[in-house]
């Protein structure tokens, strides 16, 4: 599913999603190559909160969309609802602005993991209902050698696990220690054997035209997935009612309905105002 060169000038839109830390934000630098999304070693992210980077990659408009997914630990009430207005804003944004083309899904070399499937199955299947250009990206491979070696030997963890992919790549997103002697970083040829890789990846893969559903449908259907991880309650006929269903639920305290319905108010009232600018 290549990008057609010249056909259109407006922006795909690329959500970059996996677990905190893994390095998503480090590539999407690497991709841009400028430090544009801030890197941490430390911080714990909310799932769907999202930051949006725009830039060319061969000649091409992009929009990434820095986005975590579910954590190891993340799947507390605490998290819960604000994971929920996050979710709200990110799928307005994206159905403002021509839909999804490609999901990039960041993972860390090393063993296959429950919050791994549980990630995929809630952005691949949930979140685009499978009908979108899915790639895996396996981050921190500078202690492989070749770096492309992992997959060969673990893609049938994944297949098994019925996770499947369009493509793939294994990369290195830090540079590691400069070295006094040679004068350059660890990891310099591996960074730029990633950037190629990288931007191959997404430019080979990416949809041409831009998958979504209508804001509310699509915001419902993947709370509900969203919200059998956290509880088995179910998704309220319109989201209108969420307020009453969260309440009724045990998930949730009073304090985190109320700061889930005030965001979805003010997100409300922000896409109005700006749709009334427009
Ligand atoms: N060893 C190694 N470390 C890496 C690699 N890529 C990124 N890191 C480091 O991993 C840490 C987390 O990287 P980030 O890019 O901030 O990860 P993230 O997924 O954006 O994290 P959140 O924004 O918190 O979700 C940073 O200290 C990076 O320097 C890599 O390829 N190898
Ligand atoms: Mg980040």
């Amino acid at each position: 599913m290549k990008c057609d060169t010249g056909v259109t000038s407006h922006p795909r839109n690329v959500i970059v999603f996996g677990e905190t830390g893994v390095g998503k934000s480090s590539l999407i630098n690497l991709i841009l190559n400028q430090d544009v999304a801030p890197t941490s070693s430390g911080a714990q992210g909310c799932t769907f909160q999202s930051d949006m980077y725009s830039g060319f990659v061969q000649g091409l408009p992009f929009n990434f969309y820095d986005t975590v997914g579910l954590g190891e630990h993340g799947t507390g009430t605490v998290q819960s609802s604000q994971a929920i207005a996050n979710l709200y804003q990110l799928v307005k944004r994206l159905a403002h602005s021509g839909g999804v083309h490609l999901l990039v899904f960041v993972i860390k070399c090393g063993r296959l993991t429950e919050t791994m499937e549980k990630n995929y199955a809630l952005f691949f299947k949930a979140f685009c209902e499978e009908k979108l250009p899915i790639v895996v990206v396996v981050n921190a491979c500078e202690n492989v050698d070749p770096m492309r070696s992992w997959w060969g030997e673990n893609e049938g963890a994944f297949t098994a696990a019925g996770m499947r992919f369009d493509g793939q790549a294994c990369v290195c997103g830090e540079r590691g220690r400069w070295n006094k002697r040679l004068q350059c970083w660890a990891n310099g040829d591996l960074m730029e054997e990633s950037r190629g890789l990288l931007r191959k990846l997404i430019v080979d893969h990416c949809a041409e035209v831009g998958w979504q559903k209508p804001v509310v449908s699509w915001f419902r259907s993947i709370l509900q997935a969203l919200l059998d991880f956290f509880s088995s309650v179910k998704i309220p006929r319109a989201y209108r009612a969420l307020s009453n269903r969260l309440r009724g639920s045990k998930s949730f305290t009073e304090h985190e309905v109320e700061k889930i319905i005030e965001t979805v108010q003010s997100s409300d009232k922000q896409t109005e105002q700006s749709d009334g600018k427009e």
